[in-house]
C-alpha cells in the first residue's frame, strides 16, 4: 500500500498536523527548528540525518509513495524538494504553505501548491486527490510525448462523453487536430451528437482498422479494447492509452491504464486531469464536459457519484451557456414548427400520456418535440412520433416517478422494431413495413391508436 509521507517544517505545524488530524496512511515525520524546544509533537518522529538526502533515504520511500511538505519557509521547500527529486524522482509532491509562492519553486514534473492553515482536513484529502491526477497527467504527456500521430479512438457511432474525452486529452496534450485526430471506426449518426460535433467544431473521423497503421501512437477513451469483440483488430489489442468508466475487462496490454467504473463518465476523469493540471478551461472546452457529463449521467442523476458532481460544479463556472443550449435545443426547422402547430391543434393528454404524432419530419425536432410535449397540464408521459425514411420514430419522456422509459419502449416495439432508453428518456424505431404488417396501414390516426394502446398497455401492464 502506499503511503503519504508528510514532512513538517518544526514542532508547530507538526502539532498542527495532529490537530487537524493525521490520516492512516500518513508516516508522519518533522525536522526541528534551531530555534524550538525539541520536544515531540505526538504521533511524529523526527527526520533522522536532517532535512538530506540520506535523510529522505531513510523513510524509505518506494514507488507509488506521495509527499507532503508542510512549510512556510522557502529553503526548506527547495532543500526538501532537491532531496526528494534526487531519491525518487517520480515522486509526487503536495506543497502546503501560505507562504511560499509557487513561481519561487524548484522545477518538478509532480509538485502541487495548496494553501494551509485555511484547510481542514477534508481538503487535503482533496489536494492529494488532485496530486494523484496530476501525476497521472505527467505520465500520460511523458508516454505520448513521442508519439508523431496519436489517434484518440473513440466508440464507433461516438456519444457525447467519449467525444468530450477525446477533444479535452487533445487540448490537455497540447496538440491539434492533425497530429491527434479524434478517430472512430463508426461515423457519429444520433442527431445530438452531430448537434454537439457542429456546434464545438469537432471533427471524428471514421477509419478502416487498415488505416490505424498510419498512427504511431493510439489513445481509447471511454472505451475499452474488448468493445470491439472477436473483431478486435490486431493494432488495438496493444494501445498507449485506455482511460474508461466501464469496468474493467481483461485481454488487451495498455501502457497507461486509468479505469475508475465507480466514475458516471470518463468526462469526469478528464475534467479532474485538466483540473490538477491546471489547463486553462476554454468555454468550448468546459461546454464539451459539461454536455458529456450530463449525457452520460442523465442530468447527475443515475450512476452519479460525487467525483462527477464535483467536476460538473467545476466546469460549470466556464461553460457557455449559449453555446450548450445549441447542442441540447438545436433549431427547429419551420417545417419541424409546422408539423408540431397540426399536432398541437387537437391534443389531448389521456391516462396520463400526451402523444404528438407529427407526420413526416427531420429526426432532430422529434426528442425536442417530446421534451415540449412533458409540459402538458397531466401529462406523466410524452411520446413524438413521426416519419422518417422509411420507419417510423418516436421519442419518449417521463416525469421520472413512473416505469422506467426504456423498459416501456423495449416492450413496446418488442417484434416490431428496436428501441431503449434510460429511466426517464428512450427512443424506440419501427420500420413501416413492420408497423403496416401488423396494423394494416400507417395513416397519422392509425399511428396515434397503434401508439397509444401499446403504451398503455406497457406502462400499465406489467
Ligand atoms: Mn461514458
Amino acid at each position: 500500500m502506499s503511503r503519504r509521507i508528510i514532512l513538517c517544517d518544526g514542532a508547530e505545524l507538526a502539532r498542527f498536523w495532529s490537530r487537524i488530524g493525521a490520516g492512516e496512511i500518513e508516516v508522519l515525520t518533522w525536522v526541528p527548528r534551531e530555534d524550538e524546544p525539541r520536544a515531540r509533537p505526538p504521533g511524529f518522529h523526527s527526520l533522522q540525518g536532517g532535512l538530506t538526502v540520506e535523510g529522505i533515504e531513510k523513510l524509505n520511500p518506494k514507488a507509488g509513495d506521495e509527499f507532503a511538505l508542510v512549510s512556510e519557509d522557502l529553503p526548506f521547500v527547495r532543500a526538501a524538494v532537491a532531496a526528494i527529486s534526487e531519491v525518487q524522482p517520480e515522486a509526487p509532491v503536495l506543497l502546503l504553505s501560505d507562504r511560499v509562492d509557487s513561481e519561487d519553486l524548484p522545477d518538478h514534473p509532480c509538485l502541487l501548491r495548496a494553501g494551509l492553515r485555511s484547510l481542514i482536513r477534508d481538503d487535503i484529502d482533496e489536494e492529494f486527490a488532485h496530486l494523484a491526477n496530476l501525476h497521472r497527467v505527467v505520465e500520460l504527456r511523458e508516454l505520448v510525448e513521442p508519439r508523431e500521430k496519436l489517434g484518440i479512438l473513440l466508440q464507433p457511432d461516438p456519444d457525447p462523453d467519449g467525444i468530450a474525452c477525446g477533444y479535452a486529452l487533445r487540448a490537455l496534450l497540447g496538440r491539434k487536430r492533425p497530429t491527434a485526430p479524434l478517430i472512430s471506426f463508426g461515423a457519429v449518426k444520433r442527431p445530438e451528437n452531430i448537434a454537439m460535433i457542429d456546434a464545438l467544431g469537432i471533427d471524428v473521423r471514421t477509419v478502416t482498422p487498415d488505416e490505424l497503421d498510419e498512427f504511431d501512437g493510439l489513445a481509447l477513451l471511454d472505451v475499452q479494447p474488448t468493445v470491439f469483440g472477436e473483431n478486435m483488430p490486431a493494432r488495438v489489442r496493444s494501445v498507449d492509452v485506455v482511460i474508461d468508466h466501464h469496468p474493467e475487462r481483461p485481454g488487451y496490454d495498455a501502457v497507461f491504464r486509468d479505469i475508475r467504473p465507480n466514475y458516471g463518465a470518463t468526462a469526469t476523469i478528464l475534467t479532474e486531469y485538466i483540473r490538477a493540471a491546471g489547463l486553462d478551461l476554454f468555454p468550448r472546452l468546459a461546454t464539451a464536459l459539461v454536455y458529456g457529463i450530463k449525457s452520460d449521467t442523465q442530468l447527475l442523476g443515475r450512476e452519479t457519484s460525487h467525483h462527477d458532481m464535483t467536476a460538473f460544479a467545476y466546469l460549470h463556472a466556464s461553460h457557455s451557456p449559449a453555446l450548450l443550449r445549441r447542442i441540447e435545443r438545436p433549431a427547429l426547422p419551420t417545417s419541424g414548427l409546422r408539423a408540431l402547430g397540426r399536432a398541437l391543434a387537437n391534443t389531448e393528454v389521456e391516462e396520463g400520456i400526451h402523444l404528438l404524432v407529427l407526420g413526416r419530419v427531420g429526426e432532430e425536432v422529434i426528442p425536442q418535440v417530446a421534451d415540449l410535449g412533458l409540459q402538458a397540464e397531466g401529462a406523466e408521459w410524452a411520446i413524438a412520433a413521426g416519419i422518417v425514411g422509411s420507419d417510423l420514430v418516436f421519442s419518449v419522456r417521463n416525469v421520472g416517478y413512473v416505469r422506467a422509459a426504456g423498459d416501456v419502449v423495449r416492450a413496446v416495439v418488442e417484434g416490431l422494431g428496436v428501441g431503449g432508453g434510460h429511466r426517464s428518456m428512450a427512443k424506440g424505431i419501427i420500420p413501416l413495413k413492420a408497423f403496416r404488417k401488423v396494423y394494416g396501414s400507417a395513416t397519422r390516426k392509425q399511428i396515434r391508436t397503434a401508439l397509444h394502446d401499446a403504451f398503455v398497455k406497457a406502462i400499465h401492464g406489467d
